[in-house]
């Protein structure tokens, strides 16, 4: 592996419904770098750690209420929040693979009826992904894996609004995963495409800003 100093870490998201397997991609694809001696960390947004954060949290476990236009503003600034440190790492090399970024902030509002335009303008300045991983699933197939919890979201009927909200944010970073395939599978993709990635931006891809 030939890690010059002055070659940037990858930003990869991780995309998709409540269930499509997100999470166990993330940890298994942190591992696989790992192993391979680059220097990686997994994220996820929203960042419950923050004072931001908790406010989403209490939101997201019914224990407040918020107007729905507030509580998206509070989903962008729990990235604003996080930029500043997301752009020094991954200057300083680091890959970072994020579970859930702007596009589950957009596809979440607008699938409650929101302006998409107006949804995407405080995104704009983030960090872009180098590369969007969106492991698809319907939604009734998702709902059949071991059903949803307890969270103001998961539930069925407006799960399939945000799948629909999503196929309209599809850009060129955009690589959808059938996320129906066996875990192995899934990951094989994921590994190919994310090595792919992490190599164009180590040979000097700029980073650039949201949207694309
Ligand atoms: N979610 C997540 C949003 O509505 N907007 C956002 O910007 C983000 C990042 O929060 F239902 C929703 C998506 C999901 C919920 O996510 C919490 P996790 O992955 O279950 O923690």
């Amino acid at each position: 592996n030939n890690h010059s100093s002055d070659s940037r870490g990858a930003l990869i998201v991780l995309e998709g419904l409540d269930r499509c397997g997100k999470t166990t991609q993330s940890s298994r694809l942190l591992s696989y770098l790992e192993e391979l001696g680059h220097t990686v960390e997994s994220w996820r947004f929203p960042d419950r750690t923050t004072n931001v954060g908790q406010m989403i949290s209490s939101y997201l476990a019914n224990k407040s209420h918020l107007d729905d236009h507030t509580i998206h503003l509070l989903f962008s600034a729990n990235r604003w929040e996080k930029r500043s440190l997301m752009e020094s790492k991954l200057k300083s090399g680091t890959t970072l693979i994020i579970d859930r970024y702007s596009y589950s902030g957009v596809s979440f509002s607008s699938a409650k009826g929101l302006d998409v335009e107006w949804c995407k303008a405080p995104e704009i300045g983030l960090l872009a992904p180098d590369l969007v991983l969106y492991l698809e699933i319907s939604p009734e197939n998702a709902a059949e894996r071991g059903g949803y919890g307890e969270e103001r979201y998961e539930q069925l009927e407006f799960q399939k609004k945000v799948a629909q909200s999503y196929k309209t944010l599809r850009d060129a970073s955009w690589k959808i995963i059938d996320a129906t395939l066996p875990i192995e599978d899934v990951e094989k993709q994921v590994r190919d495409t994310v090595l792919n990635c992490v190599e164009t931006c180590r040979e000097g891809k700029p980073l650039s800003e949201l949207w694309l």
